[in-house]
This record gives structure tokens, C-alpha cells and sequence, in this order.
């Protein structure tokens, strides 16, 4: 009976639609007669959601816990795995061609082998710096060692740093050199909160020390600590303005979110354990932006690209952009490989990024763990259509203005013109523009709100509009494929006036 009455419905509002919609429709195709594409079969290219299978690829395979990668040639990764292995691979033959147990690796809770970088000038003097959880004198500790690589020998130099408190958890770990030639350093409180405090104590801190283990002069305090009250954090990246950014491990177990994203500047508290979220303390530090209350991110690794911070989640099981210039924030391969740790960018421009589905939090799936090469466009434009052949971009809008998440997303409708009319949201406060298209739930009542001619799409081919399109029309193919997968909302169609 349900059933029978929500045909009904359905049928109910594609009346209404036709009948709000026709003049409109004549008027537009009247004005415009080559921009009608309404006749041709729209097809997505194959792959889910937005992402094609040329968008990403996985290149390395069986890996346990990866933790680093980076780039030590033009067709090299050296890649950590946290129970103690540094493995080089060639990319160019997809084959591992080295790899190096490291000594004295305790492998404990999320300690073992983390943090990997390269001097800026390795090509000269093959430095390469490790942080490891080890062992000394019957205490856990962290450590930075430098190691040399040399003719695929990797050979043990100098201690860098010793003893950052360690633990079972939050054991920080990301190393990586700054602009200013030093190596900054990301530790957590090691389980006891009280250290992130103590400027006293490296632990739950950012740290920033010379190339050879010594303390840079304009250090804030005169010893390593470069910036503190950090919980765990796990990813540090520079913009192309040099602004240090750091993501943050926010409150864990039943109360789990508020992760972090931080702007970090010299000799500055963050907050940690007296400040969460947008609380806000004098003398402290709120961070730019946040995973809320109810939200985990668990952030892992952080990049800066075209104006974007990238950064993966553990739990969140996700790839992060938060576009620096609208201060958004977009969510990408969603539970799409489950645990996502390790970000780099190779010198080809692709990123690749690890998965961390065997580090015991996670379910690992055949071939895990993996190294995933993708292709960066699809952040920036990755709506795509194919159409007879040509491939069509919906570009991105920056402000799409009053719309919560998942509104307006025309799903897969088939060949039932009905699909239009479930309902999602209701819709739209921004009906000015055109836009559409997404997730998961269904649309209806959309027309409700304004008429039906301010929903339209714009088909865009290299940035100039090639084809116009709205409900109706659509209405007409009666086929219309998703743009994102329901997982990976925020997307949306540029509004073009
Ligand atoms: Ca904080």
C-alpha cells in the first residue's frame, strides 16, 4: 500500500514538474539551442564515485604498518614500516630493492619505527633521519637517529635526539626539514598529559633542531621546543607562504574527536590538556579548525598543495582538504581503503599515500598493507562526465553558501524519473545559482523552495561552459549518474552567474 501511494506521489511531482518547468525549459532551449545536450546518453566513467580508475592506482602491496614515505630519487620511495623495516622501492619496476632492519626498534602500542626524512642536501651527503621507539637503560624511549645511505647501504651515523618520553600510545613521530634547513620534529605526551604543559619535557610538543642534533639559536626557550601543548600529533606541513601547519590528535576513547588542525608559530601553547575545540584561553592557542565533538578524524600525515592542506585519517578513514582560501573542508575516498596514514608528493606531482589497516585497529583487506598512487586533479576538479566519447568537468564551487551535506544530489536515478522525488533535505536556501548533484539521499520538494529554472547545470569542458542543463531536462534522459559517491559529499558544482 506504501508502495502504491508513493508511485502516486512520485507521479504527482513530476506533474508539477513538468508543468513549472515547461516555459522555462522552452524559453532556455529558445535562447540557447546548441547548448542542448538533453538527448544524449550521459555516461560516468567507470570507477566509484567520482574517482576513475586512472584517478588512483595501487603500486606497492603487503606492506605491515607504513608509516613514511618519501621520495629519495625521481623513481625511489623509501617507505618505514613501524615494526622496524626501512624498504626501498623502485617505482619505474614496482619491485622492493632493499630493505633494512633497523636496530633496536621496539615495535610497542603505536611506538616502533615511525618518522623518516632526508637531509635537503642528501644527494651530497645521503643523510637520512629516523624516529624510533627503542629501549635504554629499561625505559621506553623515542629517538631521532641519522643514518647513511650509500650505494643501498644504510648505514647507522649519530644520534640526533634522545630520550622523548614514549609509551604504549601517542608517541607523535612526523620528522621533517622546514625551510629554514632545520628538522622539526612532532612528539605526543606519551600518555600523560601533564608533559605537553612542561616546556621542560619534549614530549607533546613540536620540536626544531639543527641538522646535527644541535639547538637552533632562536629557539623560543633555549632547548628544543619549538611550539607545545600538542597532544599527539602526527603530520606537520609548510604552505607556500612558509606557515608551519600542524594536525593534532584530539580526546580519544568513548569521547573520541576534536582533532586538530593548527596554525603553529614559534614558542606557542596549543592547548593541550587545558584547551579542546573552539575553547578558547589566554595565552593559548584555538585551533583553525576541528573535527567536532562527535567526529574523529584521527590525523595522520599532513601535505600542503595548490593551496590546500591534505591530510590523511586513521579512523576517519579518509583522505582531508581543507582549502585555505574558503576554509572548507572536503572529504575524500571514504572508507574507500579503510586506515590512511602516510601523504607525500612525488616529483611526478601524484600523491601517495599509505594504508595502516594492520596495525590492529583495523580490517585488513587483501593486498593491505598498500601504497596508493593518486592522481591530485581529482581534488581540484574531479567531477567528470563522459559524454560520446569527451570527457566533461563539473568544476567545484568555493561557496556554495547555505546547504548542509548531502543536499541535492541526484543519484543514479535510471530510468525512473521518480528517484527525483525522494525526499533529502529540506532544500536549498541558495537556489541562485544552478548546482546539484549530491549524495546519498534523494531529492524532492526541491522545486518547493524557488522554481524549478534556478536548479541548472552547467557542463563544463576545460573551464569554458559547453552545455546547459536542468531538472527537466535531465527528467528527459532519464538517466543521470552520481557525481560523488553518498560517502564523499561536499562537493559541489561551481556556480557560474
Ligand atoms: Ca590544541
Amino acid at each position: 500500500m506504501q508502495e502504491i501511494k508513493n508511485v502516486f506521489d512520485n507521479f504527482k511531482y513530476f506533474f508539477i514538474i513538468s508543468i513549472l518547468a515547461f516555459p522555462f525549459y522552452n524559453s532556455l532551449c529558445s535562447r540557447n539551442k546548441d547548448l542542448s545536450y538533453t538527448s544524449q546518453k550521459f555516461q560516468y566513467e567507470e570507477g566509484e564515485g567520482r574517482t576513475n580508475q586512472s584517478d588512483f592506482e595501487v603500486i606497492i602491496k603487503d606492506l605491515q604498518i607504513p608509516w613514511t614515505i618519501i621520495f629519495i630519487s625521481r623513481n625511489e620511495i623509501l617507505i618505514t614500516e613501524r615494526a622496524g623495516k626501512v624498504k626501498i622501492f623502485n617505482l619505474q619496476y614496482r619491485r622492493l630493492i632493499r630493505e633494512f632492519l633497523i636496530e633496536g626498534v621496539k615495535h610497542i602500542g603505536e611506538g616502533g619505527l615511525l618518522g623518516a626524512a632526508i637531509h635537503p642536501n642528501f644527494k651530497e651527503n645521503n643523510f637520512v633521519y629516523l624516529y624510533y621507539t627503542t629501549e635504554q637503560k629499561g625505559n621506553l624511549i623515542n629517538r631521532v637517529g641519522r643514518y647513511i645511505l650509500r650505494n643501498y647501504e644504510l648505514v647507522k651515523d649519530k644520534i640526533i635526539l634522545n630520550n622523548i618520553p614514549a609509551g604504549g600510545i601517542h608517541n607523535g613521530g612526523r620528522i621533517k626539514f622546514g625551510p629554514d634547513g632545520h628538522l622539526y620534529i612532532t612528539t605526543g605526551d606519551a600518555g600523560n598529559s601533564d608533559n605537553s604543559q612542561n616546556i621542560n619535557s619534549l614530549a607533546g610538543k613540536i620540536l626544531r633542531v639543527g641538522e646535527d642534533g644541535s639547538i637552533p639559536e632562536d629557539n623560543p626557550f633555549g632547548n628544543y621546543v619549538y611550539a607545545y601543548g600538542i597532544r599527539n600529533s602526527q603530520g606537520i606541513a609548510w604552505d607556500a607562504e612558509g606557515n608551519l601547519w600542524a594536525i593534532d590528535h584530539g580526546r580519544s576513547g568513548i569521547q573520541s574527536g576534536l582533532d586538530e588542525l593548527n596554525l603553529i608559530e614559534k614558542g606557542k601553547n596549543y592547548g593541550w590538556p587545558v584547551i579542546q575545540g573552539d575553547e578558547k584561553k589566554e595565552g593559548m592557542e584555538t585551533p583553525i579548525t576541528h573535527s567536532g565533538e562527535d567526529t574523529t578524524w584521527a590525523p595522520a600525515d599532513l601535505i600542503y598543495y595548490n593551496n590546500s592542506l591534505f591530510f590523511t585519517g586513521l579512523r576517519g578513514q579518509a583522505i582531508y582538504k581543507y582549502d585555505l582560501i574558503n576554509k572548507r573542508l572536503y572529504v575524500y575516498f571514504f572508507q574507500k581503503f579503510g586506515r590512511l596514514r602516510a601523504i607525500t608528493i612525488g616529483p611526478d606531482g601524484y600523491f601517495y599515500v599509505s594504508t595502516s589497516n594492520r596495525d590492529g585497529r583495523g580490517y585488513p583487506s587483501e593486498g593491505d598493507d598498500k601504497i596508493l598512487k593518486i592522481n591530485p586533479e581529482i581534488f581540484f576538479d574531479s567531477v567528470r562526465y563522459k559524454l560520446d566519447g569527451k570527457i566533461y568537468k563539473l568544476l567545484v564551487a568555493d561557496e556554495p553558501g547555505e546547504w548542509s551535506r548531502g543536499l541535492m544530489f541526484i543519484r543514479k536515478c535510471t530510468d525512473e524519473f521518480y528517484d527525483f522525488s525522494y525526499q533529502i533535505n529540506p532544500c536549498l536556501n541558495w537556489c541562485d545559482g544552478m548546482l546539484f548533484i549530491f549524495p546519498d539521499r534523494r531529492v524532492r520538494n526541491f522545486w518547493n523552495k524557488n522554481t524549478l529554472v534556478d536548479l541548472d547545470i552547467y557542463w563544463i569542458d576545460n573551464d569554458k561552459v559547453i552545455g546547459r542543463d536542468f531538472l527537466p531536462s535531465f527528467e528527459k534522459t532519464r538517466k543521470i549518474y552520481t557525481v560523488a559517491s553518498p560517502s564523499e559529499v561536499d562537493k559541489v558544482v561551481e556556480i557560474i552567474k
